[in-house]
């Protein structure tokens, strides 16, 4: 039997669970290799990838955009059930949409979670340190400080980015309820669509469905603007649509955990 995949990841990441959800719709065997933030850079460039994840390590090649894995996985699957549809005016729509996504939504859900979490060193450490091995995790309990620094630096996360980035997000909610307006099940046509997966995966840390392949710690609801947040989102059609998605779309996983 050919080794599994490896998929490194930062266990909560948004564009991991894209990933991960893409992966556990298909038979392909693959581990987990989550990290903690700044510490997957290690395993990211040994891999031969670039310094994001989730980076996909295939036998024959290293996927480094998370877009690019859920293409790889419908190259395992029949065309009724691949996220990118065969026809070329829904595969271009369904595109769109995840692109615009991936620059807008995923960055600015970053952003402001990041904003509200980091001055609170108890919340933020119980984030950062829920992944990676435990060598990782004991570190960065000791170096929070030099680390909330360089994420704010990296991140560009002060008041007023942060403030774009609520309003990113409100308005990438607007367009998905513009959108569901009309009684439609899914973003694009009749079927699932990585359009769907990919606008689920990238707010699911807003909206902490069960169906997660990766939890994000409750700890994160005990900062007053994140939970009102959550709840705002959860009760709103975009975040019932995103339940909704995961009750009727997520497997379970199936990557384990390398460790
Ligand atoms: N375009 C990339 C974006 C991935 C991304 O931004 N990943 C974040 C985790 S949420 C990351 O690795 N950040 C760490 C860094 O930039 O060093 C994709 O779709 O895979």
């Amino acid at each position: 039997m050919s080794a599994p995949l490896k998929l490194i990841t930062i266990g909560f990441s948004h564009y991991c669970e894209k990933a991960r959800w893409a992966l556990d719709r298909t038979a392909l065997e693959y581990r987990e290799d989550d990290h903690v933030p700044l510490f997957h850079w290690r395993a990211t460039y040994g891999a031969g990838g670039k310094r994001t994840v989730p980076v996909l390590a295939t036998p024959d090649r290293v996927l480094n955009e998370s877009s690019e894995i859920l293409r790889y996985c419908d190259e395992q699957l029949p065309p009724e059930r691949r996220l990118f549809p065969q026809d070329a005016g829904g595969c271009a729509e369904v595109e769109a949409l995840v692109a615009d996504f991936d620059r807008g939504l995923g960055p600015a859900v970053r952003r402001w979670l990041y904003f509200h979490l980091l001055p609170e060193r108890a919340v933020a450490t119980a984030l950062l340190t829920c992944t990676g091995p435990g060598w990782e995790r004991s570190l960065t309990r000791g170096a929070f400080p030099v680390m909330r620094a360089l994420m704010r630096r990296g991140l560009k996360i002060d008041a007023a980015s942060a403030e774009r980035s609520r309003q990113r997000i409100e308005a990438t909610f607007a367009a998905v309820e513009a959108r569901l307006a009309d009684g439609r099940r899914f973003l694009v046509g009749d079927r699932f669509s990585a359009a769907d997966l990919t606008f689920a995966a990238l707010a699911s840390v807003l909206l902490q469905p069960k169906e997660r392949g990766f939890p994000v710690p409750d700890a994160a609801q005990r900062v007053p603007a994140v939970a009102e947040a959550i709840a705002a989102a959860k009760s709103r059609p975009a975040g019932r649509f995103i339940a909704r998605m995961y009750a009727e779309q997520r497997p379970p996983t199936r990557g384990g955990l390398q460790r």
